[in-house]
């Protein structure tokens, strides 16, 4: 990956993006967040440098490191950055599989062949994608949830932690996947579901 990124969000998922960046030996050239009162603060030895506009001024490519699956696609069209990639040299990313811009792969996480990774997609500490599966943009593999092979997931959809997906099912676009759930039929877009075996309450609670 590049030499030197710059990163926008400052929070909780900021730390792990940037454990990431570290482990890869990559330079983070400032953190962004439009939050003032974290202006020249420090996060894991980077400074919060100023408003996410200003990230566009370093001529250095992004990432977008906020957990909201809403909040980064509304970035990804806002910022006029090259946005890359950053997978952690603990996960275990078969050679076949293709992953989008934007997206990160943490510490432990495995993904099997020929899976295709969309853009800004988070795959989260632990999280194991078996093969062929689609990962659509903007969507998060929560740490430890499971997905079998062939699994679609829609854009912008939470697999929530510790959560599974057998093989071959889909779940809909912007959809949210309850912690531990199994998902064992497609699920539609924009639905929560919970439980073993996951079952659909409706409504939206995508963030
Ligand atoms: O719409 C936005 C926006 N929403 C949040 N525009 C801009 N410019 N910035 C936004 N942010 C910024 O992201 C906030 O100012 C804040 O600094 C940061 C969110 O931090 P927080 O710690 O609340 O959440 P997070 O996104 O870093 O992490 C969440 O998601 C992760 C996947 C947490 O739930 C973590 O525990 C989780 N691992």
């Amino acid at each position: 990956m590049s030499e030197s990124v710059v990163v926008i969000g400052a929070g909780g998922h900021a730390k792990v993006v940037l454990a990431t960046l570290e482990a890869l030996g990559t330079e983070v050239t400032g953190i962004f967040d439009d939050s003032a009162d974290l202006w020249g603060m420090q996060l894991l030895g980077h400074e919060v440098k100023g408003p996410v506009q200003e990230a566009q001024s370093y001529g250095a490519p992004g990432i977008l490191a906020i957990g909201s699956n809403r909040q980064r696609q509304k970035l990804a069209e806002e910022l006029s950055l090259e946005w890359v990639s950053a997978i952690h040299p603990s996960a275990l990313v078969h050679e076949t599989v293709e992953v989008g811009p934007g997206s990160v792969i943490f510490a432990g996480a495995i993904v099997q062949p020929e899976t295709v990774i969309g853009d800004h997609v988070i795959v989260n500490t632990g999280a194991r994608i078996d093969h062929d599966c689609r990962i659509g943009s903007f969507s998060h593999i929560a740490p430890g949830a499971s997905l079998a092979g062939t699994v679609a997931i829609g854009q912008g959809a939470l697999m929530g932690i510790g959560s599974c997906a057998i093989p071959g099912v889909t779940i809909g676009d912007w959809s949210v996947v309850g912690a531990g759930a199994a998902v064992v039929s497609d699920l539609d877009s924009q639905v929560t579901a919970t439980g073993v075996p996951a079952k659909s309450a409706g409504g939206d609670l995508s963030s």
